[in-house]
C-alpha cells in the first residue's frame, strides 16, 4: 500500500492587486507538501481570506501531519478518518480548510505519478465550463462598479455577479439598476448579500431589487441560518444561492431537504478538498439542485469538467483579478484558461497549483519545519484582561 511519509506547509499571504475591501489588501495561503511512501510528490494549499489562516497551518502540523503519517495515500481514502479524527474541533471550519491542504495535495501527487491531470484521473467529461465575471465590489464607487461590469462585457462574459447590502436599499436599487442597463436584458445578472440581512430586510430588499430581473440571490442571511433562507424561500421567487459558508455535506444535505437553497456552491478548500466536493456534487444531483463551485477558479475549473451532466446550468466564478496565477502566487503558469466566458483547462501536471514561496526560494524544497509555539510557563502570570 502506497502510504503518506510526510506532510509539510508554509504560511503565507498572496497581495491582491485589487483589495476586497479595506482591510481585504490579501489573501492567506497555507501551501501544502507531501512525499508517498513510493516517494511521489504532491502539492496542495488549504485558503481563507481572513481569518484563521495560522489555526489551518497548526491544525495541519499538529494533528493532521501526525495522524495521516503511515495512512493510506490513495486519494479519499483517509479522508473520512481524519475528519472524524479532527471533529471535536469542530465538523467544518478550519478543521475542514486544513485537511483541504492534505486531500489536494494527495490528489496532485496521484495524478502527477500517474502522469495526468486530476481531471484525467476523475475522468474529464466536459472540454469547457462557463465562466461567470464576479468582483468584490461592495465598496466601490457606482463608476467604478459599472467600469468593472463593462470591463466584463468586454471580456466576452454572458452572466456576472455584484455585491448588494450597502447600508440604504436605495443604493442598492441604483447600483443593480445600473447594472442592469450596462447589460442590457440578455446577460444574467446576480446579487449576492454576503450574509448582511436579517429576514425583514432581505424580504424586502430582494422584492425590490427582483425587477431588474435576477439569476440567483446569494447568501442573503448568515449562512448558519437554516430556518430564516427556508422562510425566506417561500416569500420570493428569485432562486436563493448558498454554499461558500456550508462546510459539509450533511449541512449541505440540510438547506436542499429543506429547500431553503436552489443553488449550491460548494467552495472545494472550506468543504475539506475535492473528495467531499465530489460527494456534494453527487449530493446536489440527486436533489436536482445546481451546483456553481465557489471561486477559486483554477481548482474549481477543472473539477467541474469532471461533473456528469445533470442538465442544469454548472458555471465556475471569476472574480476579477483574484486568479492565483495572476497575483503571480504559482510557480507554474496557470492550469486553466478564462476566456470569451468559459474555461477551458491548459496542459499541466497534477493540479498544477503549486504556490511560490514569497521570495523566490525553490518550490521543491520542503518547507521550514513549523516553529514552535512558546512553552506555557506556569510561574508568570497571565496577562491581566481589562
Ligand atoms: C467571495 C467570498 C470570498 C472571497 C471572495 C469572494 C464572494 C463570492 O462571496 O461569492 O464571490
Ligand atoms: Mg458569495
Amino acid at each position: 500500500m502506497t502510504t503518506i511519509r510526510s506532510l509539510t506547509t508554509r504560511l503565507q499571504r498572496v497581495p491582491l492587486t485589487r483589495p476586497w475591501g479595506e482591510e481585504v489588501t490579501s489573501v492567506g495561503i497555507v501551501a501544502t507538501h507531501v512525499v508517498r511512501s513510493d516517494g511521489a510528490e504532491g502539492w496542495g494549499f488549504a485558503w481563507t481570506p481572513q481569518i484563521g489562516a495560522s489555526a489551518v497551518q497548526a491544525l495541519l502540523e499538529r494533528d493532521i501531519a501526525p495522524a495521516s503519517v503511515g495512512r493510506s495515500a490513495v486519494p479519499g481514502e483517509a479522508w473520512q478518518d481524519l475528519w472524524e479524527h479532527l471533529h471535536e474541533a469542530g465538523g467544518g471550519g478550519v478543521t475542514t480548510i486544513a485537511l483541504a491542504g492534505l486531500d489536494l495535495a494527495l490528489w496532485d501527487a496521484e495524478a502527477r505519478s500517474a502522469g495526468t491531470t486530476v481531471s484525467g484521473l476523475i475522468g474529464r467529461r466536459r472540454e469547457r465550463v462557463r465562466a461567470y465575471g464576479s468582483g468584490v465590489n461592495l465598496h466601490y464607487p457606482l463608476d467604478e462598479l459599472l467600469a468593472q461590469v463593462q470591463r466584463w462585457v468586454d471580456a466576452g462574459f454572458d452572466a456576472v455577479k455584484i455585491k448588494v447590502g450597502r447600508p440604504d436599499l436605495a443604493e442598492d436599487l441604483e447600483r443593480v439598476a445600473a447594472v442592469r442597463e450596462v447589460l442590457g436584458p440578455d446577460r444574467a445578472l446576480m446579487i449576492d448579500a454576503n450574509q448582511r440581512w436579517d429576514l425583514t430586510a432581505a424580504t424586502t430588499a430582494i422584492e425590490a431589487l427582483s425587477r431588474h430581473d435576477l439569476t440567483w440571490v446569494e447568501e442573503p442571511l448568515r449562512a448558519d441560518d437554516l430556518a430564516g433562507h427556508t422562510e425566506l424561500a417561500r416569500r420570493i421567487d428569485v432562486p436563493l444561492a448558498v454554499g461558500e459558508n456550508l462546510h459539509t455535506l450533511h449541512r449541505v444535505d440540510d438547506f436542499l431537504r429543506a429547500g431553503a437553497a436552489q443553488i449550491v456552491q460548494p467552495n472545494i478548500v472550506r468543504v475539506g478538498g475535492i473528495t467531499p466536493f465530489l460527494r456534494i456534487a453527487e449530493l446536489a444531483a440527486s436533489h436536482g439542485a445546481t451546483l456553481h463551485p465557489h471561486l477559486l477558479p483554477e481548482l474549481s475549473g477543472q473539477l467541474a469538467l469532471t461533473l456528469p451532466d445533470t442538465g442544469a446550468e454548472l458555471w465556475v466564478e471569476d472574480v476579477e483579478d483574484a486568479g492565483f496565477a495572476a497575483l503571480g502566487a504559482l510557480v507554474d503558469s496557470s492550469p486553466v484558461r478564462i476566456a470569451d466566458g468559459y474555461l477551458t483547462e491548459n496542459a499541466h501536471p497534477g493540479l498544477g497549483l503549486r504556490f511560490a514561496p514569497l521570495l523566490g526560494a525553490d518550490p521543491s524544497q520542503p518547507s521550514e519545519p513549523f516553529e514552535p509555539f512558546e512553552p506555557f510557563d506556569p510561574s508568570q502570570p497571565s496577562a491581566p484582561t481589562a
